[in-house]
């Protein structure tokens, strides 16, 4: 499902306002993956401490959000963004890719949860497709 010109705009649009909080949208969005849907903690394990608030996993959600904000600069060329991105996901982590879904699911309800106002269905579904792409993108090179 490929994105519209509009879908890219309003995409462009919110992260804009998100940029300046993004470490801290994307630890809620990693801290609530992790207690919401716990098997995806597994990951992480040599982590030790997996709560939210705990230093290591506010760094990887500044981590996930930095990337997106990346990716939303070559919003025109996701897959070939992410292709590194995949292959470390795919042969090195071997992140299984329905996770990839859950954790755009976390990261949608996040921002709805910090921008009630701006963040309207037109939106939801421009960003919605966004995430859609990029999960897909991070699942090229699992073949
Ligand atoms: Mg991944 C590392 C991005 C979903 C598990 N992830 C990383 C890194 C980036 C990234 C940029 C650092 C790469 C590096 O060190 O070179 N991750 C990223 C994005 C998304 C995503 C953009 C989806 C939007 N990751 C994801 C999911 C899981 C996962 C859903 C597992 C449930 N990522 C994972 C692990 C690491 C990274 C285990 C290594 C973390 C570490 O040990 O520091």
């Amino acid at each position: 499902m490929s994105l519209s010109d509009k879908d890219k705009s309003l995409v462009k649009g919110i992260w804009a306002k998100a940029e300046g909080k993004a470490a801290e949208l994307g630890a809620e969005a990693v801290a609530r993956m992790l207690v919401a849907y716990p098997q995806t903690k597994t990951y992480f394990s040599q982590w030790g401490d997996l709560s939210p608030g705990s230093a290591k996993v506010k760094k990887h959600g500044a981590t996930v959000m930095t990337a997106l904000g990346q990716v939303v600069k070559n919003i025109d060329n996701i897959t070939g963004f992410l292709s590194s991105l995949s292959e470390l996901h795919a042969f090195k982590l071997r992140v299984d890719p329905a996770n990839f879904k859950i954790l755009g699911h976390n990261i949608i309800l996040v921002f709805a949860m910090y921008f009630p106002a701006e963040f309207t269905p037109e939106v939801h579904v421009a960003v919605d497709k966004f995430l859609q792409n990029v999960a897909l993108g991070l699942s090229e090179k699992y073949r």
